[in-house]
């Protein structure tokens, strides 16, 4: 089967221009202005961007809570109807077992069959007996490359300790391993939120409270010096605040492989979210918290400048009416974390490429380049390519909307961006060139999607001795 897309405006991570792409297959076989071939199928994108599908580098189909778990991929179309046509999940070890039998048999059980884009995983050590420090070695052969670890969340059984990060990094980095961390520091956390409680100061807002920047900022340096003292990279995820940036441009200053990203909520919300009322304000509680306008702006800088390379969702499908409820009487047991996935694309677009903020090249290697890079996926997924997965979305930006969850495909009962206007529409998208979403509609099927191997020696390792 072979597709023509015609007279699309191409916009790579470093380049815009008039072209068309020919897809045979599921890969991307001709680029060029008035290709003379016949083909199968031929798509006008006239007035259309013919962008890579957006690479999701962050995204919980599995995360779990105070007992209660997110939406999983059975709601991954709403990646495709919004430009997302790979998601990475984290998947938590289970206690007694391997991470690669953990996240294989997640991936069994949950994604095969039933992914409606592809997909890729990072492993979250949960249970650090030395023989899972030893099986480092092994994840690249599997394809999980990337391994996250929470400095946050004390008490919880995926909080790390300093020592099982070191151990960690120690084993991964021969053998091209990327270390990831939530960065917040458990113990100031546990004893603010306390405090909190104590006064009688319950509600979605201390949640805010009891995690400020310091505890973000203590926990990213730590991380840090922890990796430059195992002289290993670190992927650092959704940073949100001014003093963790700069602490990674410190770090990256010196030559140290350390990088981060941050996600669509902490560039375009802010605190006053959770202080809405009627409990209203639990549906932004996510880690870290929510900041301040400054902070926002200063994330703005951070991506157009360089100092965080991507953008991502950290999608997580909890509901309000029962699962943030759980925290009704005590901030503590809201679950944390927002829906996003599907608004993700066409947000950094609308507040970022038509507010001037970034370019759109910029947008694309936001969104799917890097993302795709920093997790060993960059040789078949994130550019327009010959060679690369014909996973490529035509955007028209003449068309737009208003967010509302009436119409998300996010499987909750709420939208963190609602009432938000969305500039330009992802008209089509294909998934390796089958057409998934048509004038804005899912058409593809459950289980379409497929597992994609990460690489080892990611971005981190760019530049860095193998
Ligand atoms: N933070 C969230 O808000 N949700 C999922 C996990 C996390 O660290
Ligand atoms: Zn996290
Ligand atoms: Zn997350």
């Amino acid at each position: 089967m072979s597709l023509l897309i015609k007279n699309g405006t191409v916009v790579t991570a470093i380049d815009e221009y008039e072209g068309d792409i020919l897809v045979e297959g599921e890969k991307i076989a001709a680029i060029g202005k008035d290709l003379k071939v016949e083909a199968d199928k031929v798509i006008d994108a006239k007035g259309m961007y013919v962008m890579p599908g957006g690479v999701d580098q962050h995204v919980h189909f599995s995360f779990e809570f105070n007992g209660t778990k997110v939406r999983g991929f059975e709601t991954s179309n709403a990646a495709a109807v919004g430009g997302t046509t790979t998601v990475i999940e984290f998947v938590n070890q289970v206690k007694g077992k391997g991470l690669i039998d953990s996240i294989d048999d997640y991936r069994k059980e949950n994604a095969d069959g039933i992914a409606m884009v592809d997909y890729s995983f990072h492993g979250v050590i949960t249970d650090p007996r030395p023989s899972v420090f030893d099986e480092i070695e092994r994840l690249p052969e599997a394809g999980y490359p990337t391994v996250k670890l929470f400095m946050a969340y004390k008490g919880m059984f995926f909080h790390a300790d300093d020592d099982v990060i070191a151990n960690a990094m120690k084993k991964a980095k021969d053998v091209g391993v990327t270390i990831m961390v939530h960065a917040e520091n458990a113990d100031l956390i546990d004893l603010l939120q306390k405090e909190c409680i104590e006064k009688g100061n319950v509600e979605p807002y201390y949640h805010a409270v009891s995690r400020p920047p310091m505890v973000e900022v203590e926990a990213t340096e730590r991380a840090i010096n922890i990796a430059k003292l195992m002289d290993a990279p670190l992927y650092v995820v959704h940073v949100t605040t001014k003093g963790a940036v700069d602490a990674i441009i410190r770090a990256q200053n010196e030559g140290l492989p350390i990088y981060g990203e941050t996600c669509t909520h902490y560039l375009l919300l802010d605190k006053s979210n959770l202080a809405k009322e009627n409990f209203e304000g639990a549906k932004y509680v996510c880690s870290p918290a929510l900041r301040e306008k400054e902070d926002r702006d200063y994330l703005w800088n951070s991506i157009k400048n360089g100092w965080l390379n991507a953008v991502s969702s950290d999608h997580c499908g909890f509901d309000w009416k029962h699962q943030k409820h759980m925290g009704e009487n005590d901030f503590r047991n809201i679950p944390n974390g927002a829906p996003g996935l599907e608004n993700r694309f066409g947000l950094l677009w609308t507040y970022g490429v038509e507010e001037g903020k970034i370019t759109k090249q910029q947008f694309v290697d936001l969104v799917s380049t890097t993302p795709a890079k920093n997790n060993g996926l960059g040789d078949c997924k994130g550019h327009i390519g010959v060679g690369y997965d014909a996973d490529i979305v035509l955007y028209d930006p003449n068309q737009g909307s208003t967010i509302s969850n009436e119409t998300s495909l996010q499987g909750v009962d709420y939208n963190s961006f609602e009432g938000m206007e969305q500039k330009g529409k992802v008209d089509k998208v294909l998934l390796r060139g089958q057409l998934i979403v048509d004038d804005g509609k899912y058409i593809g099927e459950k289980g379409q999607g497929k597992f994609i191997k990460g690489k080892p020696f990611g971005l981190c390792y760019e530049g860095q001795n193998k």
